[in-house]
């Protein structure tokens, strides 16, 4: 990736972060800590990758985005808004009476939001119905898939990494936020992923392990996955709980944090 590309996801992803802790701060509480981990990730799909028309969210020929950890909805609200998918506006009505932007990703409510998550684990089922719903339709796109750490202690994510490889789903582009921290600690005391890279590969995934921030590795992990004939593919992705936001990052309690629209203001003023 050259150094122009580069300094542009730099930029957009740094617009993406201000966005979304101000969202959060405006309505005094939120995800803030899993939004800001998959950033990066989200700004090279939406600004480098993906097949979408801002102005179509429907269009029948599109990329697909699934979050299966809705809860970092905001980072995702933050990175449609950026697009054009709705007015800025928007994002000051963030999980408020009558909004657009729930907490949790709703497809009935927001344009751009492909599938309706917050229930952990039930994403992977939804892009597994999407990618093969796309074959039949002979469109020949991809589904990027987003699943967290923590979300990775629910059965159905087995359920689904079993049945992907079934069906030869090498559409299925799944990234898992590895942040290192769920709702209540740190993953590896809660219950430890283990050696996840081999746990994908046994159930017949092709496996990437990347630096999440890593906007060069990210790309080249995105188009290696396409290249795959066959197999899914699932790119774990090291990455930082709160990324960028002074006051959350890396602090456990940042999973769903209280803080004050000035406070807010603060990390924002240090982001520029
Ligand atoms: C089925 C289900 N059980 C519990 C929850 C509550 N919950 C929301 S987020 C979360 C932790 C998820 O951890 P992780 O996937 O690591 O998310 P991150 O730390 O990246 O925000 C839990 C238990 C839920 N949304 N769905």
């Amino acid at each position: 990736m050259d150094t122009a590309k580069i300094s542009f996801l730099e930029k957009k992803a740094t617009e993406i972060r201000k966005k979304t802790i101000e969202m959060i701060g405006y309505l005094g509480v939120g995800h803030i800590g899993g939004s800001m981990s998959i950033v990066d990730i989200l700004t090279v799909l939406y600004h480098d990758k993906m097949h979408i028309d801002p102005g179509n969210p429907k269009m029948r020929d599109r990329d697909r985005f699934v979050l299966s950890k809705g809860h970092a909805g905001p980072a995702l609200y933050a990175t449609l808004a950026d697009l054009g998918f709705f007015p800025e506006e928007w994002l000051h009505t963030l999980n408020k009476g009558g909004t657009n932007l729930p907490s949790h990703c709703d497809m009935n409510r927001t344009p751009g939001i492909d599938m309706t998550t917050g229930s952990l684990g039930q994403g992977i089922s939804a892009a597994i119905g999407i990618a093969l719903s796309m074959r039949l339709d002979k469109i020949d796109r991809n589904v990027f898939l987003l699943i967290g750490d923590g979300e990775s202690d629910e059965g159905q994510i087995w359920e689904g990494a079993l049945a992907a490889p079934q069906f030869k789903l090498n559409k299925l582009i799944a990234f898992t936020d590895y942040n290192k921290m769920q709702i209540d600690g740190y993953t590896r005391d809660v219950m430890d992923l283990g050696q996840l890279e081999k746990k994908w590969e046994a159930f017949g995934w092709f496996v990437q392990r990347i630096n999440g921030h890593d906007f060069t590795a990210l790309s080249t992990a995105i188009d290696t996955a396409k290249k795959q004939a066959e197999r899914p593919s699932m790119i774990i992705c090291d990455t930082i709980k709160g990324k960028g936001c002074s006051f959350a990052e890396g602090v456990i309690s940042n999973h769903n944090m209280a803080f004050t629209y000035e406070q807010a203001q603060e990390a924002i003023a240090l982001l520029s």
